[in-house]
């Protein structure tokens, strides 16, 4: 049996599902565990989504996203799900400890079943099915894959289809990445044809910015982007002082870090942003530089080998000081 009706038959057998995405969600985190959540419930399923912390208010276009439960607000009602559960997906991370380390615990705990669909590099062996594709563009394409290769195309409905188009847009850069392959746009043309308004989704996610994030995006490029000396490098660092200043809310800087990317000559760019439990990094690169070695080798973190991220434990000085030291390393081999 292939790993999508071996989970489809996990499916069916399950009584009690949690599906789970990772910390700080991204649009395929949200798109990937609501379009799971619609095609549960296409199959009469008991189910809840249950997130470490609340997703960025443009991400917040899918209908479901108001029953999401989160660990940070609704902690005791979070960790009763998990351990009541006879099945927890794990979408769109690669290790328990991307959910934060106490919500990691409860998952862990739990005597449920635990599927991983995923794509990202190295995954733990956490779950006892793992669908982990490295290639796909998105953990919202596997879902794709999952409901058309168990033959249940058929269930293809607006809400799933919104879902998974908003995974698929924004771990694409809108469709741009090379992780982009026919089957993506092929996948897309089956979502259309199911009812998918995929410029009203877009528009929700991109034209929705407040004042304030974009006060702070263009103060952080007019006043902190620093290019490294003598190397394609770009590098923004925003203090927590910084980011109050504009208000800053979750999601405000996401893709600034691609915009670093955009200037012509940049391979490597790098967004440092000082929060309560350390530095927050996120790398992005093209060509033959790849940012997750650097990411895990220096600030405890990883990814792709184009997008990755970390956290370092100190002071935002010091988080630039040693990018400048290995960076200049790095560009040396
Ligand atoms: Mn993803």
């Amino acid at each position: 049996m292939d790993i999508q009706n071996q989970i489809f038959s996990e499916i069916l057998a399950a009584n009690n599902i949690v599906v789970t995405a990772h910390k700080g969600p991204d649009g395929d985190a949200i798109g990937s565990a609501l379009a799971m959540f619609h095609f549960l419930n296409a199959v009469s399923k008991s189910v809840s989504v249950c997130l470490p912390d609340d997703v960025a208010h443009n991400l917040k276009c899918l209908n479901g996203t108001d029953q999401i439960l989160l660990f940070d607000k609704n902690t005791a009602t979070v960790k009763e799900k998990l351990s009541q559960a006879d099945l927890i997906f794990c979408m769109d991370y690669n290790a328990p400890d991307r959910l934060g380390s106490e919500m990691a615990i409860e998952l862990q705990h739990s005597k449920a079943r635990k599927i991983l669909i995923d794509h990202h590099p190295n995954p733990k062996e956490f779950c006892d099915v793992m669908y982990s594709d490295i290639t796909c563009c998105s953990t919202a394409q596997l879902v794709y894959e999952l409901i058309e290769k168990s033959n249940n195309k058929e269930l293809l409905n607006k809400d799933i289809c919104e879902a998974i188009y908003l995974g698929i847009v924004t771990d694409t850069g809108s469709f741009r990445f090379p992780s982009v392959t026919f089957r993506t746009h092929e996948i897309v043309s089956e979502l259309i044809k199911h009812g998918l308004k995929h410029h009203i989704v877009h528009e929700q996610v991109f034209d929705t910015n407040s004042i304030d994030k974009l006060k702070l995006r263009g103060y952080a490029i007019a006043d902190k982007l620093e290019i490294i000396a003598g190397l394609p490098v770009g590098l923004i660092t925003l203090s927590k002082a910084e980011l109050m200043r504009f208000n800053y809310q979750n999601g405000d800087t996401d893709g600034l870090v691609n915009t670093i990317l955009s200037i012509a000559g940049i391979e490597v760019a790098c967004l440092m942003m000082e929060k309560n439990d350390g530095v927050k990094i996120s790398f992005r690169s093209k060509g033959n530089y790849f940012v997750n070695d650097l990411a895990s080798k220096n600030f405890n973190g990883g990814g792709h080998k184009y997008a990755a991220g970390g956290i370092f434990y100190g002071s935002l000085d010091e988080a630039s000081l040693v990018l400048k030291k290995t960076i200049n390393e790095y560009f040396l081999i």
